[in-house]
């Protein structure tokens, strides 16, 4: 890489000299998560060696078997957060109700994370993420689920992921575009190596867990049907590529264009994935980016949050091709 390096330390400092304003304590808070994913990616690297693959023995509260990692994760993000004074409140997939964590003075953010999306991939050595939302506080005081925790994802006022990956890489927006970060694993710094990112208007892959495809809606199973056809003047056929975590599916869209979706079928009636800390953080990112994310009838960033759990249909991506979905889907009969 020519010249010096823009750590993200660096980038943070330097945000409201650049006019990318941030408020008081996001960029320690930011700092903090990033610290938390350098310690995970090690410890995902050496998890076969340290005798930390396999499942945990638990259960999570959306009645998935945990994995070793996913406590270790879990543990690891909520000490690095609460060490920084800044969250009240942490919302974990990992965790039955959301952990109070601090009420007054600096603790200003809700911090909403699944530490580690993706876990079924851990035994297989294939990529995994963290996510994270941060929220500011509805107000001072202890913290009061529905006034701080059911939110709209754009209330958000910073989103993210790390995806441990060949690299790691560390992908975040304030509300002023998205900005990718590569661990130097020598130095132990996140480098600037994805500045401004767009995503694009359209692309050439679709991924989708198509072992569902026969209970999908009649429109979802068509919008398939369309994007396997041949029509090279509309890039079609588009390639299938599903790796399975979220965070990876999405950063493919993210860089080279082309869209996620994990609709409603028979065994998720809502979808499988869980608004506050997987649909919401990366809806506010990839619309950041220039791209799009909904329900298929809803803009993700309106939804607001029912309960710290829930689950609501995704479709995420280039914008041209989200649009797409969500015509077919209106065209139901
Ligand atoms: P975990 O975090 O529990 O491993 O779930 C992963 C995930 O929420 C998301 O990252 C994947 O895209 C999706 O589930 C995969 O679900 P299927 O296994 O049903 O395709």
């Amino acid at each position: 890489m020519k010249g010096a390096a823009i750590t993200l330390d660096r980038h943070l400092r330097e945000a409201d000299g650049q006019g990318r304003d941030l408020p008081e304590g996001l960029a320690a808070l930011l700092s903090a998560l990033a610290g938390a994913s350098k310690i995970l990616a090690r410890q995902v690297r050496r998890a076969a060696l340290s005798g930390s693959l396999g499942y945990s023995g638990g259960v999570n509260v959306t009645g998935d078997s945990q994995k070793k990692l996913d406590v270790i994760a879990n543990e690891t993000v909520l000490e690095a957060v609460a060490s920084t004074g800044l969250v009240a409140a942490v919302v974990s997939e990992e965790l039955k109700g959301a952990k109070a964590l601090a009420d007054q003075g600096e603790a200003r953010y809700i911090l909403c994370t699944d530490p580690l999306d993706g876990s079924s991939n851990t035994d297989i050595n294939g990529a995994v993420g963290t996510i994270f939302g941060i929220y500011p506080r509805a107000a001072d005081g202890p913290v009061d689920e529905v006034r701080d925790l059911l939110r709209r994802g754009s209330e958000q006022i910073a989103a993210g992921y790390v995806m441990y990956g060949p690299a790691t890489v560390l992908v975040y927006t304030a509300g002023d575009g998205v900005f990718g970060f590569t661990l130097d694993e020598d130095a132990g710094t996140f480098v600037l190596t994805h500045d401004r990112i767009r995503c694009p208007s359209r692309g050439h892959y679709y991924s989708a867990n198509l072992g569902h495809l026969k209970e999908w809606r009649p429109g979802i199973r068509k919008f398939v049907e369309h994007l396997t056809e041949r029509d090279p003047s509309t890039g079609r056929p588009y390639s299938l590529r599903y790796v399975g975590a979220l965070v990876a599916d999405l950063h493919r869209g993210l860089i080279e264009g082309g869209l996620y979706f994990y609709p409603a079928d028979e065994g998720h009636a809502n979808g499988k994935l869980r608004l506050l800390y997987e649909c919401a953080p990366l809806a506010f990112v990839v619309e950041q980016a220039g791209g799009r994310a909904s329900t298929g009838a809803q803009r993700i960033l309106e939804v607001r949050a029912e309960s710290i759990h829930q689950r609501v249909p995704l479709v995420i991506g280039s914008a041209l091709d989200v649009e797409l979905y969500e015509t077919f889907m209106r065209r139901e009969p």
